[in-house]
C-alpha cells in the first residue's frame, strides 16, 4: 500500500506514522502537516522526530500546508498532549528538514502522479485536504482511497456533546471534503472510545518493550495518561488515529461497517461540526417528512466496530 498521512501531529497522530512506518506492506511516501493539535510548527519537528525514530530519517518527505481553518479561528488541544504535543519533552529538532513545497501542492502532486495508487490517511482538521480537491477536484477520483479519523456517531464528541476536534476545528473543509466525492472511510470518535484503547496493563507492556520505539511511545504518550487520570480515574488511553491507521492498513480490524450518508453542520453554534450519519434503521426521510426529499446516496463507509485485540497487537509488533 502506498500511503500519504495528513497529521495535526502530536501524541498519537506520531504512533500512527510509527504504526504505518513498520507495517510489512505499507510504503509511507509523504507526511502533510495540518493546523490542529498543537503549535503549527511543533507540529512539523514531530512528524520528523518520530520518522527519525521509527527508522525512516530523510526517507519521507514532510510538507507544511495549512496553518489556519478555511473560516474559523484555530482551536488547539495542548491541554490533552502539552504544549509542544510531545507530553512537554521538548526533543531537540532532527537533521531533516521539511521539504519546500506546500502540502496542497504535494497532495495533488502526489495523487495525480499515481492515479489509483495513493491511499490518504487524513488525521487532522480536513483544511488541507479541502484546499487541495478544491484546487484539483479530479484528486477526489484519483486517490485509491481516503480514510478519515472525525466527526462521531450519533453524538458523543471531544469538544462539544455534538463534535470531535478535527470537523469542529474546521467544519467547513469536512462538509467541502465528505461531499467531493472521494471513496471514504471514516473512524469516528465514538468508535474509538472503545475500539481503540490502550488499557493501563497494555502500556505497561509496551514500556517492558525497552526498545527505542517503545521508550517514545511511553514518552509521549505520558500527557494523555495524566489527563485520562486526572479526569476520569483511569490510565488507559484512547487512540483514534492510530486505529484509524490500522484499519486502513488491515481490513481484518474492521469487524463491522455501514455505508452512510454523512453530513457536516456548519450553520450551528450550539451543535458546530456536528456529523449527521444515516443509518439503514431510520425510515427514508421523504417519508418521515416529504419536504425533505430523497436523501442523496451514501457519501462514506462508516466503521462500525473493530478488534479491539488486533489493534493492540498490531501496535506491541511495530513498537517492538
Ligand atoms: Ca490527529
Amino acid at each position: 500500500m502506498r500511503l500519504l498521512i495528513d497529521t495535526d501531529t502530536a501524541g498519537d497522530d506520531c504512533f500512527s506514522i510509527m504504526l504505518a512506518a513498520r507495517h510489512p506492506g505499507v510504503t509511507l511516501e509523504a507526511i502533510t502537516i495540518c493546523n490542529g493539535n498543537v503549535d503549527f510548527q511543533c507540529q512539523v519537528e514531530n512528524a520528523l522526530k518520530t520518522l527519525e525514530v521509527s527508522g525512516l530519517a530523510g526517507r519521507v518527505p514532510v510538507y507544511a500546508g495549512c496553518r489556519k481553518p478555511l473560516l474559523r479561528k484555530p482551536v488547539e488541544a495542548a491541554y490533552v498532549f502539552g504544549l509542544d504535543g510531545m507530553s512537554d519533552r521538548n526533543y531537540p529538532p532532527v537533521s531533516q528538514r521539511p521539504a519546500p513545497d506546500h502540502a496542497v501542492d504535494a497532495i495533488i502532486r502526489h495523487v495525480m502522479a499515481s492515479p489509483g495508487e495513493i491511499t490518504i490517511l487524513a488525521q487532522a482538521p480536513l483544511t488541507n485536504l479541502a484546499l487541495a480537491v478544491s484546487r484539483e477536484p479530479a484528486i477526489a477520483k484519483a486517490v485509491k482511497h481516503l480514510w478519515i479519523m472525525g466527526g462521531t456517531d450519533q453524538g458523543l464528541g471531544n469538544v462539544t456533546p455534538a463534535a470531535e476536534f478535527n470537523f469542529y476545528v474546521d467544519p467547513e473543509a469536512a462538509q467541502i471534503v465528505l461531499n467531493a466525492g472521494f471513496p471514504i472511510s471514516l473512524v469516528t470518535w465514538t468508535l474509538t472510545l472503545e475500539a481503540a484503547v490502550l488499557t493501563g496493563q497494555d502500556l505497561d507492556q509496551i514500556a517492558a518493550l525497552g526498545t527505542e520505539r517503545a521508550r517514545f511511545f511511553t514518552e509521549v504518550n505520558q500527557a494523555a495518561v495524566d489527563f485520562c487520570l486526572a479526569k476520569y480515574g483511569t490510565t488507559d488511553t484512547i487512540h483514534p488515529d492510530s486505529f484509524a491507521c490500522a484499519c486502513a492498513i488491515n481490513e481484518a480490524v474492521i469487524t463491522a461497517a455501514e455505508n452512510c450518508l454523512v453530513e457536516i453542520e456548519t450553520a450551528s453554534t450550539l451543535t458546530r461540526a456536528y456529523s449527521s450519519i444515516s443509518s439503514a434503521r431510520l425510515p427514508p426521510r421523504e417519508e418521515a417528512d416529504p419536504a425533505l426529499g430523497v436523501a442523496p446516496a451514501a457519501n462514506a463507509r462508516v466503521i462500525k466496530a473493530g478488534n479491539r485485540q488486533l489493534y493492540r497487537d498490531m501496535m506491541l509488533a511495530c513498537l517492538a
